[in-house]
């Protein structure tokens, strides 16, 4: 049982078809691991009604709080959103499109309140098999761009102290979210650990797809973070221990170029395919 109020954040674009099961799912399995809970959907703009059966879930319940964009804003500042309206004690998120079981949280219960952050990986990941090769260079990257050592960096199932994320600036706007709060989460001193879950298939709605607007938009963010990160003050006293905060060097500034270059050129910056 996670002692206190975990507040689950579900950033949803156009999943009317997978968002209520992901949502009545949670609020069978949430008592059973959580002293208290809040689910809060972020409706990221959609189009397909998503928005108003969120609200008709946040209706029927009033642990359900919604938080609605005009328009769509991308992934990271849908978690954005999501964390600010968020009102717990930890602060967990997860995709709303089927892909996780929010049952596999029971995996990360017994590390919750050990660790300022506790992030899944997924074990026998659902995807095409050019995308896990890209995760796969892509994690490299982070860890020597970012000094972040994390398998699955991108893994939609993380649980965080909240008021270390509180305490945390986020800018991304998109698929580099993940990164960014790691690599600040890191910069801080937070203590983590990986545990794996299960993920499934896409069951309904659109998948993401590469496009030349994703890879560039993807290279942008990363060369934009990595430059913000060398001037980066962490902020002090909200984490349990770990490194002191250290400039990023210009070796690593190579190792960007070539990386961001090889990838781009290849074409494999595909993540979150539909912003
Ligand atoms: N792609 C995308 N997802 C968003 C956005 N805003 C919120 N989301 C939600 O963020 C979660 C992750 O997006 P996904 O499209 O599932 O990303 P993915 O799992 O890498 O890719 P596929 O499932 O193959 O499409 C889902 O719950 C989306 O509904 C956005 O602007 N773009
Ligand atoms: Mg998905």
């Amino acid at each position: 049982m996670i002692p206190g109020r975990l507040s689950l954040v579900l950033p949803a674009h156009n999943e009317v078809d997978n968002l209520a099961p992901v949502v009545r799912r949670a609020l069978d399995v949430l008592p059973c691991l959580v002293a208290d809970f809040q689910i809060v959907i972020v409706d990221d703009g959609s189009r397909d009604g998503t928005g108003a059966l969120a609200d008709e879930l946040a209706a029927s319940d009033p642990r359900i709080t919604v938080v609605h964009h005009p328009r769509n804003r991308g992934y990271g500042a849908a978690l954005t959103s999501g964390f600010a309206a968020a009102t717990g004690d930890y602060i967990m998120f997860m995709d709303s499109d089927q892909q996780f079981d929010i049952a596999d949280l029971s995996f990360l219960v017994p590390f919750v309140g050990q660790y300022d952050l506790v992030a899944g990986y997924r074990i026998a990941r659902q995807d095409a098999r050019y995308r896990i090769v890209y995760a796969w260079i892509f994690n490299l990257a982070v860890r020597i761009l970012f000094g972040v050592r994390l398998r699955d960096v991108d893994c939609a199932f993380k649980v965080f102290r909240a008021d270390l994320l509180r305490a945390i600036d986020l800018t991304s706007p998109g698929a580099l979210i993940n990164t960014e709060i790691l690599a600040k989460a890191e910069r801080a001193g937070a203590t983590w650990t990986e545990v794996g879950v299960n993920h499934y298939p896409r069951p309904a709605g659109a998948s993401s797809g590469g496009s030349p607007r994703v890879v560039v938009r993807a290279v942008k963010e990363t060369i934009a973070l990595w430059l913000r990160m060398r001037d980066y003050t962490p902020p002090i006293g909200v984490t349990s221990g770990g490194p002191p905060p250290r400039r990023l060097g210009i070796g690593q500034g190579s190792v960007l170029g070539a990386i961001v270059g090889a990838l781009a050129s290849l074409g494999l910056l595909t993540r979150r395919g539909r912003r």
